[in-house]
């Protein structure tokens, strides 16, 4: 019954035409690794330190993974330690506020309203309430505004500065936040959950080596399994690795992570780079046909893989339109805009990307 149910979603997923930005197609590869026997294996520990025998080959599935994140990221492993063990971005990102901050202390972030995610800091998730969070957005045009930033850090004082989004469609000044960092003597960390296969193919600067810690997801832009990475400076990678196991997790999905690294051995070749920056084009495209039929883009368009449309102006509200065009085929989802006047459940926009609809036919035929 369930293999019925599965067949029915991936006909779904041939038929549609999706653009949810955090979305994407796994190849074959990602998929077989997926569904292996790697699923049968317990391996809690790091390589070559577990807790469990037998994971000989488990060690260098893990350790070959590690050494494409320090390839695709273009870091060394004398700066860096890795960890491929989150089972998802909002474990890595609790497991970052709990190895580099102290339980209470300050921590500034984007705010959901805003472009942010909920882990980082909104009141509804345990980021918020462990820590104290104070939060900046955009200004009203849309933009990120350094110099606001700046003055908030300075008035907050907070230990650590968070930036990435998951609904900003604007590049990120990662030398600006660091500045802003400095100017307050906090830690600077980047949510690059969105956008880090723009980073990996060259399509959006990085954050390296501005940022002391770097999360991600692995399942949206870089095309792989669903899962986290957290790059850090070495001085608190071991508490990172900690952080997750044992503090949050018990033992580590390894067909996960082996999935990991059939993306990122696909994402360092040369045709990822063609990928990453053709989906920013058709981005950027999409963004202008929509303004020449008269829709509101906020911020005016964008530079990387997703836009925001305030539908409001059309009568709609987010979910009409969502629904409307989910009739159409087309699959987005509902989004608040900056400033919005409505409630999350029942917002002003739409968020639209191009990461999936420019993976989707290949990957899927004769799956
Ligand atoms: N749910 C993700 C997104 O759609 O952006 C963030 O976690």
């Amino acid at each position: 019954m369930i293999k019925k149910l599965i067949q029915k979603e991936i006909k779904r997923q041939n038929k549609v035409i999706n653009l949810i930005p955090s979305e994407n197609y796994v190849s074959k590869n990602v998929l077989a690794a997926l569904g292996s026997p790697l699923t049968n294996k317990y391996a809690e520990g790091q390589p070559n330190k577990r807790y469990y025998f037998g994971n000989g080959v488990v060690d260098e599935i893990e350790s070959k993974t590690k050494e494409l994140v320090y390839r695709a990221f273009k870091i060394t492993s004398e700066d860096y330690g890795v960890n491929v063990q989150s089972y998802s971005g909002s474990i890595a990102n609790l497991a970052v506020y709990l190895a580099s901050v102290n339980i209470g202390d300050k921590i500034l972030a984007m705010s959901l309203e805003h472009g942010g995610h909920l882990t980082h800091g909104h009141h509804v998730s345990w980021t918020g309430k462990f820590f104290k969070f104070e939060h900046y957005g955009v200004g009203i045009d849309g933009h990120l505004n350094y110099e606001d930033i700046a003055k908030v850090a300075k008035e907050f004082k907070p230990a650590l500065i968070v930036c990435g989004a998951t609904a900003y469609p604007r590049q990120i000044d990662f030398k600006k936040f660091r500045n802003i960092a400095d100017s307050v003597g906090a830690m600077l960390m980047a949510d690059i959950s969105h956008i880090a296969g723009l980073v990996v193919g060259g399509a959006h600067p990085s954050p390296f080596p501005y940022a002391d810690i770097v999360t991600t997801t692995t399942q949206k832009t870089l095309r792989g399994p669903r899962g986290a990475i957290i790059i850090s400076k070495k001085e608190i990678s071991e508490s990172i690795d900690k952080a997750v196991f044992p503090g949050l997790q018990g033992g580590p999905q390894i067909h996960t992570i082996a999935a990991m690294g059939v993306a990122l051995e696909e994402a360092i070749k040369p045709s990822f780079k063609k990928y990453a920056k053709q989906v920013v084009n058709n981005a950027k495209k999409l963004s202008e046909e929509l303004k020449g039929l008269g829709f509101k883009v906020i911020s005016g368009g964008t530079d990387n893989h997703l836009l925001l449309v305030d539908v409001t102006p059309l009568g709609l509200t987010g979910s009409e339109a969502g629904s409307k065009l989910e009739k159409a085929g087309i699959i987005v989802n509902k989004n608040m805009i900056p400033f919005d006047t409505r409630k999350p459940w029942d917002p002003s926009g739409i968020r639209l990307g191009t990461p999936a609809v420019l993976t989707e036919k290949k990957l899927q035929e004769g799956f």
